[in-house]
C-alpha cells in the first residue's frame, strides 16, 4: 500500500508533472546554483519575486509558492543542513525538510510530490545516509496519511538512484 505511492526516478525535477515540487533552497530564499537554480530558472522571474516576500527560511522548515511556468502547481522550498560531520543536528534537520514539506503539501491538499536529494549537493550530506532518511521519513508518513497519492524521489545521477533503491529496499 505505501510502497506503491513511493516512486524513485532519474531524471529532472523541473520537468516533473507534480502538484508541487520541492526546492533544495538556502535560507534566504534568493535563489542559488543546484536544483534551486534549475527551479528558478524554469519557472521564470515572478518565482524570486514571490522568494523575496517569505522573508527567508530557518533550516529544517519549509515554505511554499506558486510554481509559475513549471509544469507543477506550486514550490515547496526547504533548507537542508549543511554537512559538518554529523554531530550538528544535521539527521535531524534533514528529516524535520521531508516531515515539513509533506505536512505544508498536506495542507494545501497537495496529491503529488517531487523531492530532489535535498542537501547532497552543494551542501556536502553523504547521499547514502541521506537517502535512508528521506526514505524513512517519507514511510512514516505515508503510513499516516492517506491523502497523498505520489511521493517521488528525483535523482541527478544514476549513482544517486542507485543508493535510494537500495534504502527503499532495505526499509520495506
Ligand atoms: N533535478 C533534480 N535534481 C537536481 C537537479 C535537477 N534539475 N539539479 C541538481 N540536482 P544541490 P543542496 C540534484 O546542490 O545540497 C543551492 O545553491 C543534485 O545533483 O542543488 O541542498 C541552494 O541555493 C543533488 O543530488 O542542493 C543552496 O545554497 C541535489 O539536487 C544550496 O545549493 C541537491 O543538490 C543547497 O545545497
Amino acid at each position: 500500500m505505501k510502497l506503491d505511492r513511493i516512486e524513485i526516478i532519474q531524471g529532472d525535477i523541473t520537468k516533473q508533472n507534480v502538484d508541487a515540487v520541492v526546492n533544495a533552497a538556502n535560507k534566504s530564499l534568493h535563489g542559488g546554483g543546484g536544483v534551486d537554480g534549475a527551479i528558478h530558472r524554469a519557472a521564470g522571474p515572478q518565482l524570486l519575486e514571490e522568494c523575496k516576500n517569505l522573508g527567508g527560511c530557518e533550516t529544517g522548515e519549509a515554505k511554499i509558492t506558486n510554481a509559475y511556468k513549471l509544469p507543477a502547481n506550486w514550490v515547496i522550498h526547504t533548507v537542508g543542513p549543511v554537512w559538518k560531520g554529523g554531530g550538528h543536528h544535521e539527521d535531524e534537520l534533514l528529516a524535520k525538510c521531508y516531515i515539513n514539506s509533506l505536512t505544508l503539501a498536506k495542507q494545501y491538499n497537495i496529491k503529488t510530490i517531487a523531492f530532489p536529494a535535498i542537501s547532497t549537493g552543494v551542501y556536502g550530506f553523504p547521499v547514502e545516509r541521506a537517502s535512508r532518511i528521506a526514505i524513512k521519513q517519507i514511510i512514516d508518513f505515508l503510513e499516516n496519511d492517506s491523502t497523498m497519492e505520489k511521493v517521488i524521489l528525483v535523482c541527478f545521477s544514476e549513482k544517486d538512484y542507485e543508493h535510494y533503491q537500495k534504502a527503499l529496499s532495505e526499509l520495506t
